[in-house]
C-alpha cells in the first residue's frame, strides 16, 4: 500500500514509517518540525540524540535500500496539505501531526489555542483534502483514550448503544476529558465522523493510551535511525519519565495518591497497531473508532512496577496534583477490536523496563533535572 505518515518526524511518526517500509509498504512522511521548536521554546531535548529528519531517511536507504518521501509543511496550511495528497496519492493516511501534550496546552490562553487551532484545522484541511482528491483513502487518526476521561460505567469502543425512554439509538460515547490538548482529540472525532457521514469518507480513530517504550526492531538497527525520548515534565509521559527518574536517583514524581488509572501500550503496539488499522481499512461512509491500549495500571502501580525493577535505591515522591483529575475511579475500557484483528499485545514487562534503563544510563548525563518539576498547573488560568 501507499500510506503517508504525517508527524513522521516524531516519537511515534518515525518508528512507524520505519516498521511500515520495512513491511512492504510504499511509505513518504511529512512534518512542520513543530516539534522540535517545542524543545527549543521550553528549553529541553530528547534524552537519545536523534538526527534530523532528512538523515534519518538517508540512514535508513543506506541500511535497507528502501526510499521514504518526504514532504516539509504544515497540515494548516490547505495549499500544502492539498498538494501533497495530490501529489502522493496514499491509500491510507496516518495522521499523527498535531501538539500532543496535555501539559503544553494547559500552559497559558495562547498555547491552548495554538493547540486547538494546530489540530483541528490540519484535520480539517486534510478531510477536505481526501475528499475533493479521493474519498477511497482510508484516515487512520490518532486520537486518545483520554477523550472519555474516567466514567462511572464501561467505556467502550467508540459507541454506544443506549436504550431511553423506550427506544434505542447508538451513540458515540460521552466524551469528559481531561485538557485542552484532549479537547482537541474529541473535536477532532466529531469533525471526522461528520465527514464521514456527508461525504462517505472511511476513517479509523485510534483511542491510543500512554505510550511507553522507545525501540522498536527497526529504529534499534542503527543509532541513526533512533527515536525521541522525552523525560521534561511538560512532553515526557510518565512510565518514561519514572524510568529516568529511577536512573538518574530522583524520586518518582507520582502527582497526587497516584490512584489514577491510565490506560498504556508499549511503542512496538502502536506501531503494529497502524500496520493492522491500515491493512484492514474501515469501509465507505464508515468511522470506526478502535481503543488503542494493552492495559491498564494506576500511576502509582505504575511508579511501583518501576521500583522494583530497578537494581539500585528508588524513592517515590507524592506531589500535590498540578491537574485536575479524578483521585479514585472505576476504569474498565473495552479494547478487544485490535485483538481480533490480529495484534498480539506486548504487555509490561520487567525485561522492557529493564532494556529502558539501558537506554536511560547511556545518555543519562543529558538529563536537565530541573526539567522533570511539573510547572504547569491546571487550576492557574493565564492569558501570558
Ligand atoms: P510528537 O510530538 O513526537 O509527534 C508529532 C509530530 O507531528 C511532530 O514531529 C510535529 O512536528 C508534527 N506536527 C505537529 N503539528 C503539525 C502540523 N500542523 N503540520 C505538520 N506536522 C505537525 O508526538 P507523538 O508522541 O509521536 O504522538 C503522535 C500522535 O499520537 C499525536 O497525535 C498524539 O496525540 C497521539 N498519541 C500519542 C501518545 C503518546 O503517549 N506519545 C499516546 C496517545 C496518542
Ligand atoms: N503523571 C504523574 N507523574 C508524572 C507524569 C504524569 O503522576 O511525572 C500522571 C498524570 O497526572 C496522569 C498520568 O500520569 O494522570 C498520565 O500522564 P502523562 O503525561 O503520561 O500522559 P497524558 O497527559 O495522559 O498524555 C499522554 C500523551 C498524549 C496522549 C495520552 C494518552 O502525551 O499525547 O494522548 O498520553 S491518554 O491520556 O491515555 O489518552
Amino acid at each position: 500500500m501507499k500510506i503517508l505518515v504525517l508527524g513522521g518526524d516524531g516519537y511515534l511518526g518515525w518508528p512507524t514509517a520505519l516498521h511500515l517500509s520495512e513491511h512492504g509498504h510504499q511509505v513518504a512522511v511529512a512534518d512542520n518540525f513543530a516539534r522540535r521548536h517545542y524543545d527549543d521554546e521550553l528549553g529541553v531535548e530528547s534524552l537519545v540524540p536523534i538526527e534530523p529528519l532528512r538523515g534519518r531517511i538517508a540512514a535508513w536507504k543506506e541500511l535497507t535500500g528502501k526510499e521514504i518521501g518526504c514532504y516539509i509543511g504544515d497540515l494548516t496550511d490547505p495549499v500544502f496539505t492539498y498538494r501533497m495528497i495530490g501529489d502522493f496519492r496514499p491509500d491510507a493516511v496516518v495522521h499523527y501531526a498535531e501538539q500532543r501534550a496535555a501539559p503544553y496546552s494547559m500552559i497559558d490562553r495562547g498555547h491552548a489555542i495554538y493547540t486547538q487551532s494546530n489540530n483541528v484545522l490540519g484535520t480539517l484541511n486534510l478531510l477536505y483534502a481526501i475528499a475533493e482528491i479521493d474519498p477511497r483513502i482510508h484516515l487512520v487518526k490518532l486520537g486518545s483514550i483520554g477523550v472519555y476521561g474516567t466514567p462511572n460505567i464501561d467505556i467502550e469502543e467508540g459507541w454506544l448503544d443506549i436504550e431511553y425512554n423506550g427506544r434505542r439509538d447508538r451513540v458515540m460515547f460521552p466524551k469528559r476529558p481531561g485538557s485542552f490538548y484532549h479537547l482537541s482529540k474529541v473535536h477532532d472525532a466529531h469533525n471526522i465522523e461528520f465527514a464521514c457521514r456527508i461525504w462517505d469518507l472511511r476513517a479509523t480513530d485510534l483511542n491510543q493510551g500512554v505510550v511507553y517504550g522507545q525501540q522498536t526492531p527497526e529504529t534499534a538497527r542503527d543509532d541513526r535511525l533512533a527515536t525521541r525520548f522525552d523525560y521534561d515534565a511538560v512532553f515526557g509521559t510518565v512510565l518514561n519519565r519514572f524510568v529516568i527518574e529511577a536512573v538518574i536517583g530522583h524520586p518518582l514524581t507520582v502527582y497526587g495518591t497516584g490512584g489514577q488509572i491510565r490506560g498504556l501500550i508499549d511503542i512496538r503496539d502502536t506501531v503494529l497497531c497502524i500496520q493492522i488499522a491500515c491493512e484492514n481499512p474501515a469501509t465507505k461512509g464508515e468511522f470506526r473508532v478502535f481503543n488503542q491500549m494493552t492495559e491498564s495500571l494506576s500511576v502509582r502501580e505504575i511508579a511501583e512496577t518501576v521500583a522494583r525493577a530497578y537494581p539500585g535505591e528508588v524513592t517515590i515522591e507524592n506531589l500535590e496534583n498540578p491537574r485536575v483529575e479524578a483521585p479514585e475511579h472505576y476504569y474498565k475500557v473495552a479494547h478487544t477490536k485490535l485483538v481480533d484483528l490480529g495484534l498480539q499485545p506486548h504487555l509490561l514487562s520487567d525485561t522492557l523496563i529493564e532494556s529502558l534503563f539501558e537506554i536511560t544510563k547511556r545518555y543519562a548525563h543529558r538529563v536537565r533535572p530541573d526539567a522533570l518539576r511539573p510547572t504547569v498547573n491546571w487550576r492557574s488560568p493565564s492569558s501570558s
